[in-house]
């Protein structure tokens, strides 16, 4: 089987993209997805991003895998992406706005590419309640915001929020003193967190500049993580650390997330750029 793909990056998070336009189910196994993820023996990637048929009243629908070949309900670089790869194959110019209605398992996430080449996102509104995350964390309550939880022999307080999928924010004085890719492990694979999470640690620079490192399900640390980034900003406004609309300072650069509070959507904006393009003989 030949199957063509092409490598975008958002932020140094960088997914395989494939035209899977006219068959329902992806064309790869997650099992493909690992080798072809794999930075030595494969393509290289954070995941693979499957460009699908549309379902409902939405142009196109998207899936992931992760580059440990579990499944996310969302992706926020990778949507960003996949906006960038359906201009290119539909031939788009890249200076003329555009929106796509996506349908993802996190519900339809509308990316507009902007004339300035950036790519905003409304994300949809964030899941605060703590079966929504999925955690166990806040039993009785509404929200999980500063709650105490111990991981590696330490107390943390942590903020739980879901954009479609589960994130676990903990904001930190330094970060260059906390072992974030030992801890990171721990966090995702807590019983607190049923379907395991996507974990970011924040240190607060200004209430509108907040510097991140996350720790990803599934695919362990990425330059980036568009929901985790969204989930910082909803986090920092729930613990009324951060304003309403922020930059947030990833490995790989910089987004801005916006974010009204309650039922709004929450907007990212950030790059989506082509790497390569080529054939797989599998
Ligand atoms: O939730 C998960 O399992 C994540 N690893 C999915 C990927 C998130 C991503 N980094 C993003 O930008 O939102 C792609």
């Amino acid at each position: 089987m030949r199957v063509e793909f092409t490598k975008y990056q958002g932020l140094g998070n960088d997914f395989i993209l494939i035209d899977n336009r006219r068959q329902a189910q992806p064309c790869l196994t997650p099992q493909q997805a690992v080798q072809l993820c794999d930075r030595h023996f494969g393509i290289g990637g954070d995941g693979v991003i499957f460009a699908l048929p549309a379902e409902g009243q939405t142009h196109y629908t998207m899936r992931i895998y992760n580059s440990d070949g579990s499944e996310p309900e969302m992706c926020g670089n990778g949507i960003r992406c996949l906006a960038r790869f359906l201009a290119d194959l539909e031939g788009h110019s890249p200076q003329i706005p555009l929106t796509y209605q996506i349908h993802t398992l996190a519900g339809t996430i509308t990316p507009s590419l902007q004339a300035d080449g950036l790519v905003q996102v409304n994300m949809g509104s964030p899941y605060l309640r703590p079966q929504d995350i999925p955690t166990t964390l806040g039993a009785d309550s509404e929200t999980v915001i500063n709650q105490p939880l111990s991981v590696g022999g330490q107390s943390w307080l942590v903020t739980c929020v879901s954009m479609g999928n589960p994130h676990c924010i903990t904001f930190v004085e330094d970060l260059e003193a906390i072992d974030w890719q030992i801890l990171g492990p721990q966090f995702e694979h807590h019983p607190a967190f049923p379907q395991r999470i996507n974990t970011e640690f924040i240190q607060v620079i200004r209430p509108d500049y907040l510097k991140m490192r996350v720790w990803e399900r599934g695919a362990g640390s990425t330059l980036a993580c568009g929901t985790g980034a969204c989930a910082v900003l909803v986090a920092g406004v729930l613990t009324s650390k951060s304003e309403s609309s922020a930059t947030i300072e990833l490995p790989g650069g910089l987004l801005k997330i916006h974010w009204e509070g309650g039922q709004n959507p929450v907007y990212m904006t950030g790059p989506a750029e082509k790497v390569f393009s080529g054939t797989l003989e599998l």
